[in-house]
């Protein structure tokens, strides 16, 4: 097999979607940490010439953008297929994952997560409105999401799709600030979902803040 490489920060939500995915796939891989928020090499944007994070290489084949990389794997190795079956379910879950690039992503993990949690962590200064703006954008995608799981159309914790795979760092992120376990528990169905993919050995092994997660 043509060797695999994740360019990818160790605290990037975004990095950790392709690393659940390729563990999923079980795919052999090696990471190279790259810092977006650093100055960039000039081979890294080469790579990636918008300067985030992850790059995914297979041999001489590049690619970045998160969704065309785990639909890339999903595709090209084998091991248990990621996406459902049927236009439907296929459909619901390329929204689930448009919502949360769209909508989720900035307020839970740029917002609330980083305001309440990762820049006390580093020690830097954070501001209490960029919370509560973030709190407030949130609970139409936990809202959204909770309709979903209770429907019972995906993220129901049994067949793993790419869908769970893009919300679980997202979430993680969310919940590790106390104003966003919060939110959560307000949502039955989507705490419940999270309950079972917090417990989940992949989500421990990818856990950036463990000691044992892997690099
Ligand atoms: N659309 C990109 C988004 C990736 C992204 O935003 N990654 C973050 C880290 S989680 C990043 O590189 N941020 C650097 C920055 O905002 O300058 C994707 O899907 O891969």
């Amino acid at each position: 097999m043509e060797p695999v490489y994740l360019h990818g920060y160790r605290y990037s939500a975004y990095t950790r979607i392709v690393r659940l995915v390729l563990l999923l796939k079980q795919v052999e891989h090696q990471t190279i940490e790259v810092n977006p928020f650093a100055e960039l090499s000039e081979a890294y944007l080469a790579l990636h010439p918008f300067g985030r994070v992850p790059v995914l290489t297979h041999g001489a084949f590049k690619l970045f953008e998160t969704n065309a990389i785990t639909r890339y794997v999903d595709r090209t190795f084998t091991g248990r297929p990621l996406q459902p079956q049927g236009a439907a379910a296929l459909a619901r879950m390329d929204q689930i994952i448009a919502v949360i690039d769209a909508y989720a992503y900035w307020p839970m993990v740029r917002q609330v997560s980083s305001h309440a949690f990762f820049r006390p962590f580093l020690g830097e200064h954070s501001r209490r409105e960029e919370i509560e703006t973030g709190l407030e954008a949130s609970r139409k995608v936990l809202s959204f999401l909770d309709d979903v799981i209770r429907r019972g159309e995906l993220l129901t914790g049994r067949d793993i799709t790419l869908a769970d795979c893009h919300l679980a760092p997202m979430m993680d992120y969310f919940v590790r600030a106390e104003e966003g376990k919060a939110a959560l528990s307000r949502y039955q169905a989507l705490q419940r979902w999270w309950d079972h993919m917090s417990g989940m050995d992949l989500l421990q092994a990818t856990d950036p803040f463990a000691t044992q997660a892997l690099r």
